[in-house]
């Protein structure tokens, strides 16, 4: 018994995951197992990227500390602290320009928005979050980035999560879409202000990204 189920777990082995797609809501369009062909490319930038811009839990304006832990890559990062939330090219722990954004990261971004409708969606910022078991993401609005018109990217990698997908007021209440290893969701147009968050992940082991979930959120942001 134990054999057989090896034997089929080593026939799906070098089988691609297979990708699907779904519009959850309209302007929201979820391609299931997306990013898992770059796997190793991604987590290994993700590594090379926070070894120079080290993960770190921001303050929110109100001064408390953020249980999801950040980075940024590209011409501007995202930050906030007591003065508010903001792009700004330099990390604020180093001083330094954030890193470069891999080629790996914008071909992926640009790949996912045309696959869900958008042609040259061209990143200037992305956004890293590591979740650990206990650490969530309130519902919020993206509204820092200057021009809606253009979509939001956003891959998830390691340990599933739940999505929360909101309306255009907070108190509407939200669908809740589980996110995988390897999904990518894209959010344009009427979906693009909608409120979003993720529930508090769950303790457990992915065999590339250990006891984390990643995000990626690629955005143009000025
Ligand atoms: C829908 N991150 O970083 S990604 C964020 O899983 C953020 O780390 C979550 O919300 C995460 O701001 C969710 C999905 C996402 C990102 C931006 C959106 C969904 C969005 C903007 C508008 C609508
Ligand atoms: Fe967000």
């Amino acid at each position: 018994m134990l054999k057989l189920s090896t034997m089929t777990l080593d026939l799906f082995a070098d089988q691609p995951a297979e990708i699907t797609t779904e519009t959850v809501l309209k302007g929201a369009i979820v391609l299931r197992n997306f990013a898992c062909a770059q796997e190793q490319g991604l987590l290994s930038e993700i590594r090379k990227i926070t070894a120079d811009a080290p993960f770190r839990h921001m303050k929110t304006p109100g001064g408390h500390s953020m249980s999801v832990a950040m980075s940024c890559c590209g011409s501007w990062g995202w930050v906030t602290d007591t003065r508010g939330y903001r792009y700004q090219p330099q990390d604020p722990c180093t001083g330094e320009p954030w890193p470069a954004m891999p080629v790996v990261f914008s071909q992926l971004a640009t790949a996912a928005a045309l696959a869900a409708g958008y042609q040259d969606f061209m990143p200037d910022a992305c956004l890293i979050n590591r979740y650990e078991p206990g650490a969530k993401m309130s519902l919020h609005q993206d509204k820092n980035e200057r021009d809606f018109s253009q979509p939001i990217v956003s891959v998830s990698l390691g340990l599933p999560q739940v999505f929360q997908f909101g309306g255009l007021t907070r108190g509407e209440r939200p669908l809740n879409v589980p996110l995988g290893h390897g999904d990518t969701v894209v959010w344009g147009g009427p979906s693009r202000l909608r409120y979003h968050g993720v529930l508090t992940l769950k303790a457990g082991t992915h065999p590339l990204a250990g006891p984390y979930r990643y995000n990626l959120t690629f955005r143009f942001a000025r």
